[in-house]
């Protein structure tokens, strides 16, 4: 298990010198972030982030996340060319050190909740998703914004992609997908990079946008489609786990067995009646998910991947960016650690 953590560049305010002082701590998730979707990522800017994290001691190893063009993931003849870019991403990435790289197949929308300040009675604040909320929540109407979305959409373009994805059945998503993954997976065999995709988070479909990668038939699917290697999960726990029929560790121990997990994020959720859930501590204790077993799952198969804390809750006075500050961040990869130590060598 090779311990990670996100960071989001020199402006995130958890620097990289704060990181490197977790304990047992191998390297950093991160991305190029001023690049517009679909378009390659300059040579630079990549070797640039990896002098940064290099520089401060830290391994640059994964990617999160190389994101996918709405074209591609609907399918449209313009996809052509966001593909060949995608590849060439991919080759300049692993030609830079990268082993790994996230992505995501979520229609519009990445990660959803529908408050990002929840209060808890210790005082902390968490990342919640109430089914209620979002009933009344419309993306179209309003100023609606929420870390996981893609701000630069002008309302008109919402609306068009909102329309464009209303003609498309999860059928073609699949087809979609299995595209995608047959242009690119072999450029990422070639480059010894593993592709991991992250599942819907939640995995339900959202403001009637399809999504697919949501429970134990569909990452059967998925895998189904490639027998190599590189094709992988980024298991996250927490995203799979907002779902009650989802049976974490036993997905965990299936997919690990498998070697098909290359990546995976520990969090906890607190599994609340009718479909809402918040985020909770890492600790067992404070959510629904037993994270002894996930962690016992990962260690019995040797997993040698990447691994990071995902949201922290805010804690002892920190703001910053929802779900990614410093200390209860810490305390998880901390937790894990502890966890996997006691498991044995
Ligand atoms: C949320 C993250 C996601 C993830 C992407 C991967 O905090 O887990 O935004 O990075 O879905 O493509």
């Amino acid at each position: 298990m090779k311990l990670s953590f996100r960071w989001y560049g020199p402006d995130d305010p958890v620097t990289l010198q704060k990181i490197r002082q977790i304990p047992n701590m191998h390297g950093i998730v991160s991305a190029v972030y001023d690049v517009p979707v679909g378009e390659v990522w300059p040579e630079s800017s990549i070797l640039t982030l990896k002098k940064q994290i290099e520089d401060a001691g830290l391994a640059f190893e994964v990617i999160e996340s190389v994101p996918v063009h709405e074209d591609i993931k609907l399918g449209r003849p313009s996809r052509d060319r966001y593909i060949e870019n995608y590849k060439e991403t991919i080759r300049r990435l692993a030609k830079a050190g990268i082993k790994c790289i996230t992505y995501n197949f979520m229609p519009v929308f990445d990660w959803t909740r529908t408050q990002l300040d929840h209060q808890l009675p210790d005082g902390s604040t968490d990342l919640v998703y109430y089914a209620d909320q979002l009933a009344k929540m419309d993306p179209l109407k309003g100023e609606l914004s929420l870390p996981g979305w893609d701000s630069s959409y002008r309302k008109e373009d919402l609306r068009a992609l909102f329309d464009a994805y209303s003609q498309i059945t999860k059928e073609d998503l699949w087809q979609n997908l299995a595209h995608f993954l047959g242009e690119i997976l072999p450029v990422a065999a070639a480059c010894d990079v593993n592709m991991a995709i992250h599942p819907d988070d939640p995995p339900i479909d959202i403001f009637g946008l399809p999504r697919i990668i949501t429970d134990e038939q569909n990452l059967d699917r998925l895998l189904a489609l490639s027998d190599d290697p590189h094709h992988g999960l980024c298991f996250c726990t927490g995203s799979l786990g907002s779902s009650p029929k989802n049976d974490i560790p036993a997905m965990v121990r299936k997919y690990a067995a498998m070697g098909r997990i290359h990546f995976v994020h520990l969090r906890n959720v607190k599994l609340l009646p009718g479909g809402s859930f918040e985020e909770s501590a890492h600790f067992s204790g404070c959510g629904s998910l037993d994270m002894v077993a996930i962690v016992r799952a990962l260690h019995d198969n040797h997993f040698d991947g990447y691994l990071r804390p995902d949201h922290g809750r805010m804690i002892w006075g920190e703001t910053g960016k929802p779900g990614y500050g410093l200390y209860d961040r810490a305390l998880g990869a901390s937790y894990i650690t502890g966890i996997w130590e006691a498991l044995g060598a």
